[in-house]
């Protein structure tokens, strides 16, 4: 048996387009059902759903063959953990967006980093973003937040955010401007290395199938 790792919401549905062309049907709808382990059309391929930052570890622990996971969700788990040690086989091009920094419109980000301030930036991306501002020679005092960074510069708590941006409606709504761009993000499909040396048969031609799938929509 082969089970892949989903979320719900834009992973599971991108996924279902792609899974679909790979001959695959998921046999349960995760918005409807309470089922947190989903068969397929295909006896040995199953479906479990999890959280979205939770799919690099279900893979790296064995709890899952092989998942779906976005590259900020990527990046950060391999950064707290040293390294995943998980084949990265193939970018989906589903669920794209990038990560940006943002700041209030009365917040001039490119004179404090001009002058060399300390900005305080909130963020869930941690590693990410330490990395991007350390790599300009930007000083910057990072705030951990979960979620809702939007709120952040609005309330006085950081300066600027880094967050994920993908129609720009929500820093809109909330009086944010993005300032700079960080990087493209999509959702990738992650692979643990023992699963596919236990089972390379079956592993390789799902793999080969998505990456039929994904080259096929040209997306
Ligand atoms: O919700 P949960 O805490 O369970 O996990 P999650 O938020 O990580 O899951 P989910 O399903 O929201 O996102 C899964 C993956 O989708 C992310 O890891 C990204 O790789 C990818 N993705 C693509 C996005 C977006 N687009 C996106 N727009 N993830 C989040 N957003 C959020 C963004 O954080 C911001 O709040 O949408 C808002 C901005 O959207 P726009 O359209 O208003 O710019
Ligand atoms: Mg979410």
């Amino acid at each position: 048996m082969i089970t892949l790792a989903l979320s719900k919401g834009r992973i599971f549905d991108d996924s279902l387009p792609l899974l679909r062309a790979a001959g695959v049907e998921v046999l349960d709808d995760p918005e409807k059902s309470r089922k947190l382990i989903l068969a397929t059309s295909r006896p040995d391929l199953r479906v479990v759903m999890v959280r979205a930052s939770d799919v690099p570890t279900y893979v790296q622990h064995g709890g899952a063959d092989l998942g779906v996971a976005g590259l900020d969700v990527l990046l950060e788990h391999a950064a707290a953990e040293g390294g995943d040690g998980l084949y990265r086989p193939l970018d989906l091009r589903i669920a794209r967006c990038r990560m940006s920094v943002a700041a209030r419109e009365d917040f001039d980000y490119a004179a404090a980093v001009r002058q060399g301030a300390r900005i305080r930036v909130a963020t869930k991306y941690t590693h990410c973003a330490r990395q991007h501002f350390a790599a300009k020679g930007v000083h910057v005092d990072l705030i951990k937040l979960y979620g809702s960074m939007e709120l952040a510069p609005l309330t006085g708590l950081a300066d600027a955010i880094v967050d994920l941006v993908s129609t720009g409606s929500t820093l809109k709504a909330n009086q944010l401007l993005e300032v700079e761009r960080i990087m493209d993000i999509s959702a990738r499909l992650v692979v643990n290395p023992a699963a596919l040396k236990l089972n390379r048969e079956a592993m390789r031609g799902l793999i080969d199938a998505f990456e039929a799938a994904v080259g096929g929509s040209g997306a």
